[in-house]
Formats: structure tokens, sequence, C-alpha cells
């Protein structure tokens, strides 16, 4: 089993083609097809269904790419670690961030990390636990920065505590509720969630349940943080819940408003989530303990 054919397995996946796969990795394409024929071939399982649509995984592919995940994500950690204990700080980190952490933390914290390693890339992307868990689990992140609601989290997973994000309720401007200052006010809303139960937009589930108002009115699952200003903005008939942060900071902020509840709002507890059993590499903890100390200024 080679791990460039187990690399090409993870990039076919992502990239959804054998050409862009070999492309990517500098191969050509028959070159790469004979290698994940030999791959098959060893495994007594085929891979791969190729078709004039593209190409598909097999079961035994699904599974056994969850296997080459983690042994690809395992070989870039040793790798970079080896050469990180050695003095060469190089390599890659892989990590998801929260609005509130990217919009706050973030920025200061990687102008800290790139200045004093500038050889080691960052690769950012958006996401919140629980949506984000499967892709720490299988060894493609090698950490998230993102709320735990209620810290409850899966056995394979561990979570560090920073700081607690500040949730505001927001609705347009013009929304004849944009001005009420009790919970059960916005009993007949209608709510736009921003995650999944189990994520942040969880919170206003928790304030309404803790207030006694049973469950709010939802009417439109928003997962996107770039959308969910936007969407609340262009109507005046729904409230919602987003970090303080990304209100202040967003481009129709004059078109929206923070509704003046006086109740008190859980605060989502943003935590470093990785997997318990997979350390994070020199340059990771270095990057995790520059956004430690702009989380404890921020105290
Ligand atoms: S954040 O994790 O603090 O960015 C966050 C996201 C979404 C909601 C609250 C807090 C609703």
């Amino acid at each position: 089993m080679r791990l460039p054919t187990l690399q090409a397995l993870v990039l076919i996946e992502e990239l959804g083609s054998i050409r862009a796969a070999a492309q990517s990795m500098a191969l050509t394409q028959p070159a790469l097809t004979a290698a994940i024929q030999q791959l098959e071939a060893e495994l007594k399982a085929p891979l791969l269904v190729r078709s004039k649509k593209g190409v598909t995984f097999t079961h035994f592919g699904q599974a056994f790419l969850r296997h080459a995940k983690l042994m690809v994500g395992q070989s870039r950690r040793a790798q970079d670690e080896m050469a990180q204990l050695r003095g060469h700080w190089e390599g890659t980190i892989k990590l998801a961030v929260s609005p509130a952490i990217g919009l706050g933390l973030l920025p200061q914290a990687l102008r800290q990390f790139t200045l004093q390693h500038p050889e080691v890339k960052v690769h950012c992307r958006d996401g919140l636990y629980p949506s984000i868990a499967p892709v720490i689990r299988d060894g493609t992140l090698d950490f998230a920065l993102t709320p735990v609601h209620r810290m409850d989290l899966e056995s394979d997973l561990v979570a560090e505590p920073l700081y607690s994000s500040q949730v505001v309720i927001v609705s347009g401007v013009s929304h004849p509720l944009s001005r009420a200052v009790r919970l059960a006010q916005l009993q007949d809303c209608a709510w736009v969630l921003s995650s999944p139960s189990r994520g942040p937009g969880a919170v206003i589930e928790e304030a309404f349940q803790t207030h006694g108002l049973g469950m709010p009115r939802v009417t439109m699952l928003c997962e996107s943080f770039l959308a969910l200003p936007a969407v609340v903005a262009a109507s005046d008939q729904w409230v919602t819940t987003m970090p303080r942060i990304l209100f202040e900071n967003s481009p129709f902020k004059d078109q929206l408003c923070i509704v003046p509840i006086e109740d008190t709002l859980p605060s989502p507890l943003i935590c470093t989530v990785r997997r318990h059993d997979l350390p994070l590499t020199p340059a990771a903890m270095q990057l995790v303990g520059w956004i430690q100390h702009f989380a404890l200024k921020r105290l």
C-alpha cells in the first residue's frame, strides 16, 4: 500500500475526478489509474466506479477512504512534527473556525503566527460543531475553534474552552417586534436558526425553554453566516441569533437591528476541538497558543 496512492484517493474525492487528481499530483492519468488498480488488487476489492458521468466510490471505496484520510492526515502531521522538532518550521495546519473566531481572534493570531513561522501554510475554513465533527474525526482537520453546545461532545473528541461568545437577537429594522424586550413577545415570530440543534443556533431553543416558552417557531435553517444577515435584512418577517461581532461587522448592519431583549441568553462557549488521540503538531500548538493569548486579553 503506497502513501501516494492513498493521497490520490483522497484527492479524487476532493476534486471529483481522476484526471484532476492526477494533474494535481503531477502524474499522468494512466499512471494513477494503474496505481489504483494495483491497490484494488492488493485489497481484493473494487474502490472506484468509472463512468461517463465521472467517478464514484464503491461501498468498499467509501470504507477504505476513511482509513486513507486518517493515514494521509497522520503522515502529514508526523512529517510536519519531525521537521518542526528539528527546528524547520514548515508544513501545514488545517483548521475550521466559527464566525466569531474568524472575525475576532483569528486575524490577530494569524498575523503573529505567520510573522514567526512564514513557511508554515495555514488552511482555514468555516465550520461549527457538530457539523464539522466528521472532518476532525477523519483526520482532515487538525482542530476546530467552535462553540460546543453544553459541552456535549462525542468521546473520541476533546474540547478545551477558550471564551464565551456574545449572542444577540437580530431582525430587520422594520420588523414589527424589533423593539421587543421580552423573549415571550417573540414567541410567534418566524425564526431563522443559524445551525441545527446541538450547534450554537440552538441557544435560542435553550433560552425559550429556560423561560418556559416551549420551542421557537423555526421557519428556516440558514447555515451560511455570509447569507444570514442579508436574508434577515431583506424581509421584515424574520428574527435570528448571531454572534454580536458578526452583527457589528455585517455590511447589512444599516438594515438590521439588535432586538433589545432583557431576558438572559446563553453564551456559547468557544473551544478548541480535536481528536483525543491526535495530539497537535508543535506549529498547531503555537497557533492555538496565540488564539489563547488573544482570548485571555479579551477577558
Ligand atoms: S460563534 O460561534 O460565536 O461564532 C456563534 C455562531 C452562531 C451563533 C452564536 C455564536 C448563533
